[in-house]
C-alpha cells in the first residue's frame, strides 16, 4: 500500500469525468483502493474517488466510522445513484481537493446506491444520513463537479484562492 498526492484545486483533471471500471473488479483495481483507502486515512478524509488521486476511473472509498469505533473501510466500484426524496437538508462540506474550505450545501437526504464492492459482487442499498452526503459528494467528483461548484462565484473564487494561497506559501516554506 502506498500513500498518493491528492490532486486540489484548480487542477483540472478534478473536472474529469471519470470512466467505468469494465470487465469486473481485478487485483489492479483493488490494490489502487487500497492505496486510495490508505491516502484517505493518512489525510485524513471520509471519503476519496479515485480522480482525487488521478486516476479516472468510477472508483470510490468511504470510511464513516467515529474515532471512537472500529474502521469500517467501504468501496464503491461504478456506483449508480437515485434520489429516493424531494426532501433537501444542508450540510457543511469540506474536500481534500479544496483543503480548509467548509460551506453549506443542500442535497436529498436519502438515496439507492447500486455498485460493486471490493470483490466485485453487486450491491444495493439505501444511504441516509452522513452516508448519503458523503457518496453524493464522492458521486459528483466522478462526473468533475466539485462541492464548491454549488456555491456563488464569489465564493468559489475565494475557496479557488484561499487553496493556491496556501499553495504558494507551501512550496515557499520548501524552496
Ligand atoms: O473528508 C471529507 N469530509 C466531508 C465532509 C462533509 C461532506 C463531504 C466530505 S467528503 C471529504 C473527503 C473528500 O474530499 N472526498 O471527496
Ligand atoms: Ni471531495
Amino acid at each position: 500500500m502506498a500513500i498518493r498526492e491528492i490532486l486540489t484545486v484548480p487542477d483540472p483533471r478534478l473536472k474529469e469525468v471519470s470512466k467505468p471500471v469494465e470487465g469486473g473488479v481485478t487485483d489492479e483495481h483493488r490494490a489502487l483502493m487500497d492505496d486510495m483507502l490508505e491516502t484517505m486515512y493518512d489525510a485524513p478524509g471520509i471519503g476519496l474517488a479515485a480522480i482525487q488521486v488521478g486516476i479516472p476511473l468510477r472508483i470510490i472509498v468511504m470510511d464513516l466510522a467515529r474515532e471512537d469505533e472500529e474502521p469500517l473501510p467501504r468501496y464503491f466500484v461504478n456506483p449508480k445513484i437515485l434520489p429516493l426524496t424531494e426532501d433537501k437538508a444542508p450540510y457543511e462540506e469540506g474536500c481534500l481537493s479544496v483543503p480548509d474550505v467548509f460551506e453549506e450545501v443542500e442535497r436529498p437526504t436519502e438515496c439507492r446506491i447500486k455498485y460493486l464492492d471490493y470483490d466485485g459482487n453487486e450491491v444495493e442499498e439505501v444511504a441516509t444520513d452522513l452516508f448519503a452526503v458523503c457518496i453524493q459528494h464522492e458521486m459528483d467528483h466522478l462526473e468533475g463537479t466539485l462541492f464548491i461548484d454549488y456555491l456563488s462565484r464569489l465564493k468559489r473564487e475565494r475557496a479557488v484562492a484561499k487553496v493556491k494561497k496556501a499553495q504558494r506559501l507551501k512550496a515557499k516554506e520548501n524552496a
